[in-house]
């Protein structure tokens, strides 16, 4: 069956009218929270809210568990180290179309819902991209009634929360469940043991085959919390599953005996290690051993999980576990899932490898998020073998009979045999992930037509010759319940009231918006729109940083983690230049804008540090150099996270996706901002080819090089210097970083960045690009000015992000690589 098909009749359709909701909302507060109406804070009226709700959501997601049992469907297991969900009870609310509802109803309690909704924290397990994506596809998975199963870390800290102290970011810990968590449920009854360490013991079988046995080192204990996902019209309510680490209160005898009494206990405290943290690089490998233990703890949790459910139908016949499992590793981080498969099926199935293997090759789906090579995966063969010695000698032997299939291909060629070998000989001996996640999945896809083509050509092409069908594109997309729907609700009903309400769940529709574009009428609609978007986000901004900003100027946004490849400073450098037209020409004509930024930087990465430092230090003196007014203002808005975006996101005249080209695998950001009428500006990277493929290139601002022309650039022997010195602005935007001018009595503190562009070669050929983007503003400048040309411009953008919902990524998938079908839950009759 078609996913779309089933959709067509989940438009919310759960009948609680206010009364009920706010009878329900009371009696929480009672008999939950032990609170009444009279004492109960804001934050007690959230968890009553949400408990409200949860009565739903459960009876939910019992409804759809015993439909997926009862049918014994296919269903994929989305493997992925990061879910950045962010808040729950808005969505919840949403979806099952009930928003209105508690609003009036807590509204007669004498409560507002948006103070109820902002006690929410973040669930912030994920870093950027790729764990947002994770959420996307789990709220699309459950709205077109997929039998899926989200599967991750239970992050005791999330990401961190980050602080702005004189201008630099500092790192504060996350605590997202402090006082407990309304949404989740612990599942003690689903418990898994996960084995470590030890050592692996050869044997010989009855038949005189070769056993292997692995004697762990130390053993600890999964424990499943599940977390309701809720489709849009709330009939399937799927599950997203973090495990916890927990000590098995198995003690290390061996260690003990030998007298290491405080070692033997370090254990215990170990295991309650695993899930503490979550990681907070993006873009960067972090070749740490805890880390390497997160991904097999989870892995092997999940993959028991998905055994156990799989025998209560099954028993112990393995034939039909690839008909009805299939399995998404999120990037390379699950990968380590290939070989615990094997070791499942070989050494405790007692399967022969062949027949292991044709099972395992058939379950797995691998998606690359990157090409950057710092991001690609590698682990110490030695790391392995002592955490995971049998999964080492598995992943040998996985090695072994693919150089045979190599040879094969390519006989005797000892080069190619490196070249795509799983294991990395000349240092020390590395064991590849990316490769290992190839060879062990039956499809590899990227995450936009551009990136795709860069994974078959520069990243595998030899695989690609290997295996022609195996490497694919599914280009990403973004949830539009989230990210328009309930984020921008003034343009949603606007839009409701143009083209009907069912676009959430068939986005394309918006189409329909597009022969309005030049209407007078409905430009000036959706131009209030958006200027009352801007007026609360003005609010915002004078709220966390004090910084006064008028919502006449361009509201010019760059959202997303902080790298170079992002080139946050080519926007700061743009700034710069900018500020000094103005001191040098105070009629300098330009209409007045403000510059937003929000991102984190990993903590380790000082130069990212320095360029947000940088930014804020610019922001300070600019803003407040009475020689500028309000033509030009800097803000950077601190810890940016989900929920900030959703305020961000409905207020930006111009979004900023000015990434190298070539090294943005996608972007999400930019279909977020473009989806609520925000026009970009960008190179053709990522997804913003296909943006601009559907917006037209009347309706966006494309500059710099090209792919081709970034890679002929560096082979020609790219010199930065060529730039500084041709380009007086360039140059003297440079020279000033050197100063103490907007680092009063610390001069030199800003020189990292200048020394990065000029002397450390500049790898993302940020002054190359500088000219063009400056060119580029000028137009976005013009285009601004001219109220209905822009109006035309916005309407078109958001009219035309139909092919980048979610719902489109996911039967992509759905057609492509899981070949499954929706399992339709019924509403009982009321
Ligand atoms: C990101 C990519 O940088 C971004 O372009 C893409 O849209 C997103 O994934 C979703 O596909 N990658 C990460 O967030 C990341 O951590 C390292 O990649 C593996």
């Amino acid at each position: 069956m078609n996913a779309t098909a089933s959709q067509a009749n989940s438009l919310p359709d759960v009948k609680i009218d206010k009364n009920e909701f706010k009878a329900a909302v009371i009696r929480h507060l009672h008999c939950t929270l032990g609170t009444d109406e009279n004492k109960a804070n804001s934050h007690a009226w959230w968890k009553a809210t949400c408990a409200a709700m949860q009565e739903n959501v459960l009876e939910g997601l019992r409804r759809t568990q015993k439909t997926h049992y009862m049918n014994d469907t296919r269903a994929v297991h989305y493997f992925s180290a990061e879910f950045l969900m962010g808040r729950l009870l808005s969505n919840n609310l949403q979806n099952f179309g009930l928003y209105e509802v508690a609003e009036a109803g807590l509204k007669e309690l004498g409560v507002e819902i948006a103070d109820v909704l902002e006690e929410e924290p973040d669930m912030a397990l994920g870093n950027g991209g790729l764990g947002r994506l994770a959420a996307c596809f789990i709220d699309s998975l459950a709205t077109m009634e997929i039998p899926a199963i989200g599967y991750g870390i239970h992050y005791e800290h999330g990401l961190f929360r980050q602080e702005i102290r004189s201008g630099a970011q500092i790192e504060r810990p996350d605590s997202w469940r402090d006082y407990g968590n309304p949404w989740e449920i612990c599942r003690p009854e689903s418990t898994q043991e996960v084995s470590l360490f030890g050592y692996v013991e050869t044997k010989y079988g009855e038949n005189g085959r070769i056993q292997k046995e692995w004697h762990p080192g130390s053993i600890v204990k999964g424990v499943p919390w599940d977390i309701p996902v809720v489709g849009y019209g709330g009939k399937t309510v799927n599950v997203l599953r973090l495990w916890q680490s927990e000590s098995s209160g198995y003690f290390n005898w061996d260690v003990f005996n030998a007298g290491g009494y405080v070692d033997a206990q370090r254990e215990n405290v170990q295991a309650e290690t695993i899930s503490k943290v979550l990681y907070p690089n993006d873009e960067t490998e972090a070749g740490k051993e805890l880390r390497l233990i997160q991904q097999y703890f989870f892995c092997s949790c999940s993959l028991k999980d998905i055994i156990r459910r799989y025998k209560r139908a099954h028993k112990d016949d393995w034939s039909r576990f690839a008909e009805q499992v299939v399995i998404q590793l999120n990037d390379t981080h699950p990968a380590i899932a290939i070989p615990e498969l094997m070791r499942i099926l070989v050494d405790r199935a007692q399967l022969d490898w062949d027949t292991a293997w044709g099972i395992s090759t058939k379950v797995f789906a691998y998606t690359n998020h990157t090409l950057l090579p710092e991001a690609l995966e590698k682990w110490p063969a030695r790391m392995l073998e002592k955490i995971l010695p049998r999964h080492l000698e598995i992943i040998y032997e996985i090695n072994h009979r693919f150089m045979d299939e190599v040879d094969k291909k390519w006989p005797g060629d000892n080069l190619m045999k490196a070249k795509l070998s799983i294991i990395e000989e000349g240092g020390e001996k590395m064991v590849r992930m990316g490769h290992l996640s190839v060879i062990g999945s039956f499809r590899v896809n990227g995450v936009a037509e551009l990136h795709s083509r860069l994974v078959k050509q520069n990243l595998f092409p030899e695989f690609d010759e290997l295996w022609p069908e195996k490497l694919t594109n599914v280009t990403n997309g973004i949830t539009p319940r989230r990210w328009l729907k309930a984020c921008n609700p003034a343009l949603s009903k606007l839009i409701d009231k143009k083209i009907g309400e069912d676009w959430p769940i068939n986005l394309k529709k918006l189409e329909g918006l597009a022969k309005h574009a030049t209407n007078k009428t409905f430009q000036k609609q959706f131009m209030q729109v958006k200027q009352a978007n801007k007026k609360m986000l003005a609010e915002e901004i004078l709220a966390s940083t004090g910084i006064e900003v008028s919502t006449d100027a361009i509201f010019d946004v760059q959202i997303k983690r902080l790298h170079e490849y992002k080139r946050q400073h080519l926007n700061l450098l743009h700034i710069m230049a900018l500020y000094r037209r103005i001191l040098e020409n105070p009629d300098y004509d330009m209409h007045p804008r403000v510059f937003i930024f929000g991102a984190k930087a990993a903590p380790a990465y000082t130069l990212a540090k320095d360029i947000i430092y940088a930014i804020n230090m610019v922001a300070n003196k600019v803003n407040n150099d009475p020689r500028v007014g309000d033509k030009l203002k800097v803000v950077f808005l601190p810890n940016y996270r989900v929920s900030l975006a959703e305020k961000m996101i409905p207020a930006s005249d111009v979004s900023e996706q000015i990434s190298t080209a070539g090294k943005e695998a996608s972007g999400t950001g930019n279909m977020k901002l473009a989806l609520n009428g925000a026009v970009t500006i960008g190179t053709l990277d990522g997804a913003n080819v296909e943006i601009a493929e559907e917006v037209g290139d009347d309706n966006i601002f494309i500059f710099g090089l090209t792919v081709d022309e970034v890679t002929e650039t560096l082979k020609a022997g790219y010199n930065p210097k060529d730039y500084y010195y041709q380009d007086a602005e360039i140059k003297a935007v440079l020279d000033w970083l050197e100063t103490d001018y907007f680092t009063p009595g610390k001069p030199g503190a800003l020189v990292s960045i200048k020394q990065s562009l000029l002397d450390m070669g500049d790898p993302y050929l940020v002054l190359a690009d500088f000219r063009a983007y400056s060119d580029a503003q000028i137009e976005v400048d013009k285009a601004y000015r001219d109220k209905e040309r822009w109006a035309e411009m916005v309407i078109i953008n958001t009219a035309m992000m139909g092919k980048f919902t979610s719902d489109r990524s996911i039967q992509d998938y759905v057609d492509r690589v899981w070949n499954l079908d929706p399992c339709p839950v019924s509403r009982p009759q009321s």
